[in-house]
């Protein structure tokens, strides 16, 4: 077991700060301004009453920022923590009243809250044990819902739905029907913008300020940005633009020196990427400049009005001079900088969360914070990913539970030994991927090829264009990002290496429904947005084996861009050996445009394409119970379509369904292009697609004729929240069940098809 700390140490409030983080002292005093804040709104009554008559031991009485093992063993195994002055709390309203010693009791008790919520249902952890104090500090210092608090990702957003009327939600969080893991407009006022994907909160900060200085209202807009988040290229563009606007709006960004995912791999630590972190950590370490800055705001503080504009020179002449250092990127984008604070510093950062909101008029102003990713909770504080996604977990030692024993590996990782047996025989491959070697399993090619690896940070539009580069040297980049975040790449993917025919490869994981993270990470469109560019070679495989020999047929084709697809979780189990391939899962390249008969029927053809031949072919059994008799193709291939094989099946069948997890637009609508243009559908009803054609100049439309039933089965033209992936699946109306009943009534065999669908075998 790693060792928690032990028991209360009788901490001093000095001692509380022998936790701040390294480099950091508070920059302002420890004065606690009296304020009487009352929020406008109405809040609900809050599950008990009467904070300010809680009893509240002193602060040097409790260890207030760290869970111990005595702490945990008090708590209740299903009830939790006890936690007496968080009953009290049903919405930011209940806290405004507190006292410091209350505030500091209010953090104990959400960090346990939260640490056994999520040892019981799995979850973002670590980034919401980061920043306990910075969202009490922020909810007692503003009144949200009127302010907008914005949290970028929104993975770090549990400690507010806590407090945001959510609490009694967080047992169902990720969960079907349950809470999101981030946040979402529709789940709560208190929530503006809906996240999932990072770097967006200072745009929608600043769309949000410029809307209430439109409509003349006076709210506070604060948009809470990590150090990872603000890697992405976008947050720049906001920052940029919110300078030259000078709106009021409050940046605050959380620096915790954690950029990628994981942050240690590989028995190191990564050093955060890019050259932002290094202006940060000089930031932090400019102690004389920073000092002087600060004496010069108090000196301001303190004089009258006009002697205040005259000094104000002498902070102009504090900020010049951090300038100088060449540190203050921000106020060179026209932010006024404030920080570094010690981010687990409440009576910081409630004094200058207070002075920023009263200042009136600054324009845009930035906080630097610093925390601790996982503080207070030292199986978080010191695991390897901090304990950035769990699973579900023993509290008292952070040791999290294992899966069932699985009858393949990850994809994820099948990607990456095939991308590093490649790699052995060909030294011109690279690998790049935007702050994910630990979702992308990149971090196993680099354990073997450190020189040969690329983490961008959170910059996949940058990822995407710094392959073609490579490509253009005659380097073989495969580009490995997970299918939802590569749209933020998309023109780059267009404009940069398509139309350019570049070379370049991507990998594309957690395609398809990807369960409790939902619909902001879920990869419903790659095959649409992929498959609808000239030059690009599209494919999906069915199984582990297939993708093996995708990343071989990825490699071998060296003059024009391609892209594979591979769902999130296990493989089915294949015997790759069978397969041919050998111990170091080294590939064979597939025939481009080539797909394969996996089950000869007759009545029915199902034409699936990836993971969905699996669906196919357990619903080809529940077919053949019902007397229909069916062929399963695996398409391997959306783009080129393995155009023969499509009209032999639709020759040879009465009924041809296609079924993919994807978006409507992406391998049925190539399917049924063909179709239509080759005549095979010229039945009853004449069919005529017009669209761009296949190559970037030039329109044009074709005619046609045929006789064929078709049934598309696609994911459905919604966004499927969080939950499991066999609820998502039927949801979605995509499970061998729902195949085998579109099948039926496709046939003419409602009453079978309806049997088929509640499970009956016909
Ligand atoms: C566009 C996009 N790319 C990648 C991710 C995956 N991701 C989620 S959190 C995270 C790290 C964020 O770092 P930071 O903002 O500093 O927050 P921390 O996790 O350190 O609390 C990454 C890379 C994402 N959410 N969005």
């Amino acid at each position: 077991m790693q060792g928690l700390t032990r028991g209360a140490q009788g901490a001093s409030p000095a001692a509380c700060h022998a936790h701040a983080p390294a480099g950091v002292r508070p920059v302002l005093g420890s004065r606690l301004p009296a304020r009487n804040s009352s929020s406008k709104r109405t809040a609900p009554i809050a599950r008990n009453s009467q904070p300010s008559q809680m009893p509240v031991p002193p602060a040097s009485q409790i260890e207030w920022d760290r869970i111990s093992t005595d702490d945990i063993d008090t708590w209740d195994e299903s009830y939790g923590p006890p936690t007496p002055l968080l009953d009290t709390v049903n919405y930011p309203v209940h806290l405004k009243n507190f006292s410091v010693p209350q505030l500091r009791q209010l953090c104990k008790e959400l960090r346990s809250d939260v640490v056994h919520t999520v040892s019981k249902t799995g979850g973002h952890l670590s980034s919401s044990l980061g920043v306990v104090e910075l969202t009490v500090a922020l909810h007692y210092c503003f009144n949200a819902p009127d302010d907008k608090i914005i949290w970028d990702v929104g993975h770090q957003c549990y400690i507010h739905k806590i407090l945001t009327g959510r609490r009694s939600g967080m047992a169902t969080i990720r969960q079907t029907n349950g809470l999101s893991g981030f946040t979402k407009r529709s789940e709560s006022e208190y929530d503006p913008f809906g996240a999932g994907h990072s770097s967006t909160s200072i745009s929608a900060g600043l769309g949000m300020a410029v809307g209430r200085d439109i409509k003349g209202k006076k709210n506070n807009v604060i948009a809470v940005i990590g150090d990872g988040a603000i890697t992405g290229g976008m947050a720049y563009e906001a920052m940029n633009h919110a300078g030259f606007l000078d709106s009021n709006m409050i940046i605050i960004l959380n620096d915790n020196q954690q950029v990628s995912l994981p942050t240690q791999y590989n028995n190191r630590n990564q050093d955060p990427v890019g050259a932002l972190s290094s202006a940060l950590a000089r930031l932090q370490s400019n102690r004389p400049l920073r000092e002087l800055r600060e004496v010069a705001k108090g000196i301001t503080k303190q004089l009258p009005q006009p002697i205040q504009v005259a000094t104000s020179k002498i902070d102009e002449y504090a900020r010049g001079m951090i300038s100088g250092s060449g540190s203050t990127l921000f106020e060179e984008l026209g932010l006024y900088y404030i920080g570094p604070l010690d981010g687990h510093n409440l009576e910081d950062l409630v004094t200058v969360l207070n002075d920023v909101r009263s200042a009136d008029t600054v324009g845009p102003v930035l906080v630097h914070v610093i925390t601790e990713k996982g503080r207070g909770y030292l199986p978080a504080e010191t695991a390897q990913d901090k304990m950035h996604g769990v699973v579900k977990f023993d509290p008292r030692t952070g040791v999290q539970q294992k899966s069932a024993p699985a009858k393949a590996g990850s994809y994820t990782n099948y990607f990456a030994d095939a991308l590093i047996a490649e790699a052995e025989r060909d030294s011109r491959i690279v690998a790049i991927h935007a702050a994910m070697a630990g979702g992308t399993g990149l971090y196993r090619f680099e354990k073997r090829f450190p020189e040969r690896i690329f983490d961008v940070g959170i910059a996949e539009q940058h990822a995407v264009c710094f392959a073609a580069g490579l490509a253009t040297e005659g380097v073989t980049p495969f580009c490995t990002i997970y299918s939802s975040f590569l749209q933020r790449g998309y023109d780059q993917v267009v404009h940069d290496v398509a139309l350019q025919s570049l070379p370049v490869r991507f990998a594309m994981d957690r395609a398809g429904l990807v369960g409790a993270d939902g619909a902001t990470h879920c990869g419903a469109f790659d095959v649409t947005y992929m498959a609808s560019l000239p030059n690009m070679v599209v494919m999906a495989p069915s199984n582990e084996a297939e993708l093996i020999n995708m990343v071989a047929t990825a490699t071998a084709i060296d003059d024009r861009p391609s892209c594979f697809r591979f769902p999130r979780g296990n493989g089915i189990g294949v015997d790759l050996a069978a397969e041919g391939i050998g111990k170091d899962l080294k590939g064979t390249a597939l025939e481009v445009g080539r797909g394969i008969v996996r089950r000869q029927g007759k009545d029915v053809c199902l034409l699936a394409y990836g993971s969905s031949v699996n669906e196919a072919l357990v619903a080809a059994e529940l077919l053949s119970r019902a007397g229909v008799s069916a062929t399963v193709v695996d398409a391997r291939f959306c783009k080129p379509l393995d155009t023969d094989l499509v009209r032999r099946c639709a020759r040879e069948h009465a009924a041809m369904i296609s079924i993919e997890e994807g978006s409507i637009g992406g391998f049925a609508a190539h399917v049924m292009q063909f179709l239509a243009l080759d005549g095979l559908l010229d039945g009853g009803l004449k069919f005529r697609p017009m669209t761009l054609p296949d190559r970037f100049i030039d329109h044009g439309r074709w005619l046609l004729d045929g006789g064929l039933k078709f049934r598309p089965m696609t994911l459905p033209d919604r966004f499927i929240d969080h939950g499991r992936y066999e609820d998502q699946l039927a949801e979605a109306g995509l499970s061998a069940s729902h195949i085998a009943s579109t099948a039926l009534a496709t046939l003419g065999k409602p009453k079978d098809a309806q049997l088929t669908l509640s499970g009956i075998s016909a």
